[in-house]
């Protein structure tokens, strides 16, 4: 793990976003921990937090033309990443997102933004099941493009419909790698290494959790 993972790990815990109890998730499985990047709300948390999504696209070495942000939470995360980039990685990147509602009138279509053309990466919060990614991925299709990655904020490592995550099965359907700040095994040996009762109590419920619905390793 490397400095910038724990920090947005602690970054995360700070904000409230990763939160640790019992959550009911989209698929019906009872998780003992829940990341809700729509809880990253304030003006310095959101700078903050486009500097973590910058630093683990320069990290992955991903080569790309554009960014974009999916309706609605993906919007300001890869406007967020798009500043980031430009501020501190001097990267004067183009930035796109997709309106839900079509537009009948003025300019119409559902794009705005840079205009959907080469390597599109897609900037999201979380993949569980993948539903959302296939949506953006007709989007891109149906401008022409071509999909370069997604970044996430945490890959939370679980099994999708097979024995592959719903990461892997997204990587190898689109042949596109899924890069993430971080993953569930690093917030794991994050928290074992906490001297706090109440945080290894949570690491031990999230290694019952892991055995259950956790991709091998
Ligand atoms: P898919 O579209 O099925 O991949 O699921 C992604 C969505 O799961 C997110 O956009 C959230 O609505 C939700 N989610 C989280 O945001 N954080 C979590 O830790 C877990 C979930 C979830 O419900 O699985």
């Amino acid at each position: 793990m490397q400095a910038y993972q724990r920090e947005f790990i602690e970054f995360a815990i700070e904000q409230g976003v990763l939160k640790f109890g019992e959550f009911t998730l989209k698929s019906g499985r009872v998780s003992p921990y829940f990341f809700n990047a729509g809880l990253f709300r304030t003006g310095s948390a959101l700078a903050q937090l486009g500097r973590f999504y910058a630093n683990a696209i320069e990290t992955s070495g991903l080569s790309f033309d554009v960014l974009f942000g999916p309706a609605y939470k993906g919007i300001p995360l890869a406007a967020t990443t798009a500043v980031a980039l430009a501020d501190h990685h001097d990267r004067d990147l183009p930035f796109a997102f997709n309106r839900k509602e079509a537009k009948s009138h003025g300019e119409g279509g559902n794009i705005v933004g840079a205009e959907l053309a080469g390597r599109i990466l897609i900037i999201d919060d979380v993949i569980t099941a993948g539903t959302a990614i296939r949506e953006v991925m007709a989007l891109i299709e149906a401008a022409g493009a071509e999909a370069a990655g997604v970044v996430i904020a945490l890959d939370r490592q679980e099994r999708g419909e097979g024995s592959l995550s719903a990461i892997q099965e997204v990587e190898s359907r689109y042949a596109m790698p899924v890069v993430s700040i971080v993953t569930l095994d690093m917030v794991l040996s994050y928290l074992e290494q906490q001297s706090n009762q109440e945080l290894q109590g949570h690491a031990a419920a999230i290694r019952d959790y892991r055995a259950r619905y956790g991709v091998a390793a």
